[in-house]
């Protein structure tokens, strides 16, 4: 125990913002909306951007949590009791967005929808050259060519079966071809439950976190957000931004803390508030494995003994304009940590998003959320058919 009595000296930071520290989120904010900004100017937006979430009631305490704020020497020695177990997939709140899904991911439909308009317009026979040139759309896509010859020879089967097939209805088997492979499996939430956000730097992880905790507070889930990414100051106030946003708390230290003792005091919070999910940023620096390990390893420890009735687990965050090179970085994530599944990120951003197809059948994992822009609502869990019938 002696390693945690120093951790349990630090204290944690209250849900709202002090007020010493309102100047120092403001200029976060203005960072955060000039980087926005930037990023608009460079990338002409699908659609024009709505002004940033009508705030949902930025209220300190979340209507689920304690009227008490938070202590952690606070007279409650005993955990809350456990909210009963049985977990739930994490689909309510899903609310037919198709229509606005279709609109987010325009890019990768007009190249992936267009180009497969032209084909079956150009071909009145399903010969070789046809397998060919849709193998080729699927690759351009981002598909991957190992994903992308599985499907079109699933295909090509399935037509050699079925003298009648038409180039039109070829197109609409290779859709559920690739709805096949790629699975629907909404994430299971425990209670509690400790989500690791990992990835590297850029990608989306302090965004996704914002976004995912607001997600879950609107199907009734106690979110603590925890700061573990201390590396910069600056992390923190981004991360305390969006805790806002979310109304939810939010569990943080001074830059250059230990991750670990973050996480200490994050579990602290979950104990006394009853949180249901506790969400964890952390750093992304990629290019010590060594080190992410340790520091991942660490903060895990501290979780099986501080919080062993937990579910553990992590979240990879890849940004889907990093197309094949996002596959590489998910493949040394994978061997450093036990991962639940994939936030796919930044689809809005891509003409490529084939590349969700093959983080599932290159890397067998699945593909839990995705990120469709930069508002608080443009998180979605992953829903395969709609995402296909959204981009072919
Ligand atoms: N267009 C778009 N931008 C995103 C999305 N997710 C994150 N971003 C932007 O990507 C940038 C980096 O995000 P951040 O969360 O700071 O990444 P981190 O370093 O992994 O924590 C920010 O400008 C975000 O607004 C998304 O789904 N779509
Ligand atoms: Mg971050």
């Amino acid at each position: 125990m002696g390693l945690f009595d120093r951790f349990k000296k630090k204290k944690e930071e209250p849900a709202a913002p002090h007020k010493n520290a309102e100047s120092d989120i403001k200029a976060a904010l203005d960072a955060e909306k000039a980087r926005m900004e930037a990023q608009t100017a460079q990338q002409p937006a699908p659609e024009p951007a709505p002004e940033p979430a009508p705030a949902p009631a930025v209220s300190e305490t979340p209507p689920q949590a304690e009227a008490a704020p938070v202590q952690p020497q606070a007279a409650r020695p005993e955990p809350a009791p456990q909210p009963e177990p049985q977990p739930e997939p994490e689909h309510a709140g899903k609310v037919g967005f198709f229509g606005r899904l279709k609109s987010r991911l325009t890019r990768t439909h007009e190249n992936l929808s267009g180009k497969m308009d032209d084909l079956v317009e150009n071909y009145a026979d399903l010969d070789d050259d046809f397998f060919e040139e849709m193998t080729d759309i699927l690759i351009m896509a981002d598909v991957g060519m190992k994903t992308a010859d599985e499907a079109v020879g699933r295909l090509r089967e399935k037509c050699a079966a079925d003298k009648a097939m038409t180039p039109a209805r070829a197109r609409k088997e290779l859709a559920e071809i690739l709805i096949d492979i790629m699975g629907s499996e909404p994430m299971i939430l425990a209670s509690p439950m400790v989500l690791f956000v990992i990835g590297v730097n850029g990608v989306g992880k302090t965004t996704s976190i914002g976004k995912l905790a607001a997600r879950l507070k609107t199907v009734g889930r106690r979110v603590i957000i925890c700061a573990g990414d201390t590396f910069r100051a600056a992390a923190a106030d981004q991360l305390t931004i969006w805790a806002e946003r979310a109304g939810v708390p939010i569990v943080k230290q001074k830059e250059g803390a230990d991750p670990a003792a973050v996480v200490f005091d994050g579990i602290q919070a979950a104990r006394q508030r009853g949180a249901d999910v506790l969400i964890v940023d952390t750093a992304g620096r990629l290019h010590n494995k060594a080190h992410l390990m340790e520091e991942l390893k660490k903060m895990a420890r501290v979780i099986s003994r501080e919080f062993p009735e937990a579910k553990t687990r992590s979240l990879l965050v890849i940004d889907a304009t990093t197309g094949q090179n996002g596959l590489a970085q998910a493949a040394v994530f994978k061997d450093v940590a036990d991962l639940e599944g994939i936030i796919l990120t930044k689809l809005d951003g891509t003409a490529k998003g084939g590349i969700a197809i093959a983080i599932r059948s290159e890397l067998g994992l699945p593909v839990r959320y995705i990120g469709v822009g930069e508002q608080i609502d443009d998180l979605q869990p992953f829903d395969a058919r709609e995402f296909i019938e959204a981009i072919i």
